[in-house]
């Protein structure tokens, strides 16, 4: 076992692998010297104990709103466009999707990205993304090569979709699975790590900010690292997105090129907060002019509802989750002396009591649960671009079962913008009194050129009279 596991807790994990079966005893050993334990210790001290002394409050005083490009000069500005098809058609634009989270509030038995969004056909979120990848790289005649960041829990099942899908079209070449790290859930007021079952300790993936560090780690059969893998095609700048939002539009040419022209090591997608409480991090700015996120949990209310004299509210500059990252920038990171912070998530875990040998599920939350975040690489960055889009185009992001961003409301804008392509290529599309498509329309990805133009076969002869699904 691990020399740097905190005293106390090496003796429990001893002991408790004495009371193992030979069986039982090698997978407990491996997962727990896979854990970096004075890590843990650390973040116990600071959040649970709170004997550390960086345990104080972020100081929000010298805060501002970060300045952004708005919608109006991002999405008119050709010369980007330009840029950024240029990019791509030197083969230098990869594709993230972090794909690792346990998507808990959706409460769907298995990885998100195989959730059956599609209006019509139920294709999965994976088969939007992945579509939308294949279509880029046919228009500007370049593989745009595709990694995907799943956890340890979801990665078999991860890979066998993309199997049984053919790759959805994709050459399995330009796709790579990469794994990211986990942490132990504690005991919110002991800090003890907890186990699930006998056997095993409560892990749960690290957080997407872990994709930072999983991008460069050697794990497969190669040798190569994520990152090595994507630079072998040329690949110098990644457009990374978070699986639940089949809106994004992936290698956005415009977002690239800004991106391009300011010569920026990392650029976020906005959209304007439509209220104080909407889930989405803010993009904030420090004195010295450095951007950073605070996530909606974190900003306190009287920032969170300030508002300009024209009504719009102060803290406006929502994150998406839609990012573009240098390569080279990544990697000075990962090998930097900086390490991202750990956020806590205070969450019900049921957990294995070893006074009781029994199984808990408990009514309240019970446990802390460690997270690195990816948009606080947003601060490390020497140049940076926050550039807002329109959240009707680009951001209906899949989360709940119902209500809010759950699937009827993510089918919905789907179909909404499948109506308005099929509209601007002539055909007929029968709507509601509210302007709403009548029926459900579900396009494949490879049929739509570029956002506002779809393929010249589809035009006027088209017929809508029932849910429409159109493959290519
Ligand atoms: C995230 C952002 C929020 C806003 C919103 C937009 C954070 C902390 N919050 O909120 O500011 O941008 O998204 O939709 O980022 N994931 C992993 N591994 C993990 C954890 C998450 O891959 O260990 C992936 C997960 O699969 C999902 C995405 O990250 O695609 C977002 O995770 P979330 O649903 O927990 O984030 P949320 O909605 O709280």
């Amino acid at each position: 076992m691990q020399k740097t596991i905190p005293q106390p807790w090496l003796d429990f994990f001893q002991k408790h692998a004495q009371e193992l079966t030979s069986e039982q005893v090698q997978p407990f050993l491996d997962q727990v010297t896979s854990v970096q334990w004075p890590l843990v210790a650390e973040l116990v001290d600071e959040h649970v104990l709170g004997h550390s002394a960086q345990n104080s409050d972020q100081d929000f005083s010298s805060l501002a709103p970060a300045d952004f490009i708005g919608l109006e000069t991002s999405q008119a500005d050709q010369s980007a466009v330009l840029a950024g098809e240029c990019l791509i058609q030197n083969g230098q634009v990869g594709v993230v999707i972090v794909a690792g989270g346990q998507g808990s509030r959706l409460g769907f038995n298995g990885p998100k990205g195989v959730y059956p969004i599609g209006a019509v056909t139920g294709s999965s979120l994976f088969y939007f993304h992945a579509r939308k990848v294949l279509s880029v790289s046919r228009k500007y005649g370049k593989p745009v090569p595709l990694l995907i960041m799943t956890s340890p829990e979801n990665d078999p099942a991860t890979r066998a979709h993309f199997e049984s899908h053919k790759y959805f079209g994709l050459n399995p070449e330009h796709v790579r699975f990469f794994t990211q790290g986990q942490m132990p859930a504690v005991d919110r007021t002991t800090g003890q790590p907890l186990f699930s079952d006998r056997n095993t300790l409560a892990l749960s993936p690290d957080g997407h900010g872990g994709a930072l560090y999983a991008l460069s780690r050697r794990e497969n059969e190669d040798g190569l690292t994520a990152l090595e893998w994507a630079e072998r095609f040329g690949v110098k700048t990644l457009f990374y997105f978070q699986v639940d939002n089949p809106l994004v539009r992936i290698a956005d040419p415009a977002f690239l090129g800004l991106h391009s022209q300011a010569q920026s090591e990392v650029s976020f997608k906005v959209v304007s907060k439509q209220a104080p409480d909407e889930k989405v991090g803010v993009v904030c700015q420090s004195p010295d002019g450095r951007k950073l996120v605070i996530e909606y949990s974190d900003l306190p209310a009287h920032l969170a509802e300030a508002r300009e004299p024209s009504g719009e509210l102060s803290y406006r500059a929502g994150s998406i989750a839609v990012h573009i990252f240098q390569t080279e920038f990544l990697k000075r990171l990962a090998t930097g002396a900086i390490r991202l912070p750990f956020h806590k998530a205070i969450k019900k875990v049921a957990f294995w009591n070893p006074q009781t040998g029994q199984i808990h599920d408990p009514q309240e939350p019970n446990a802390i649960k460690f997270e690195a975040f990816i948009f606080d690489t947003l601060p490390l960055a020497e140049r940076s671009l926050i550039v807002e889009t329109d959240r009707r185009e680009e951001f209906e992001p899949l989360k709940n079962a119902t209500g809010p961003d759950s699937p009827s409301t993510v089918r919905s804008a789907m179909t909404r913008i499948a109506a308005k392509q099929l509209a601007k290529a002539g055909v007929k599309v029968p709507l509601d009194n509210l302007g709403q498509p009548l029926y459900a329309i579900e396009l494949d990805p490879c049929f739509v050129v570029d956002q506002d133009h779809l393929k010249p076969t589809l035009g006027p002869d088209l017929k809508i009279s029932g849910d429409l699904s159109l493959v290519d």
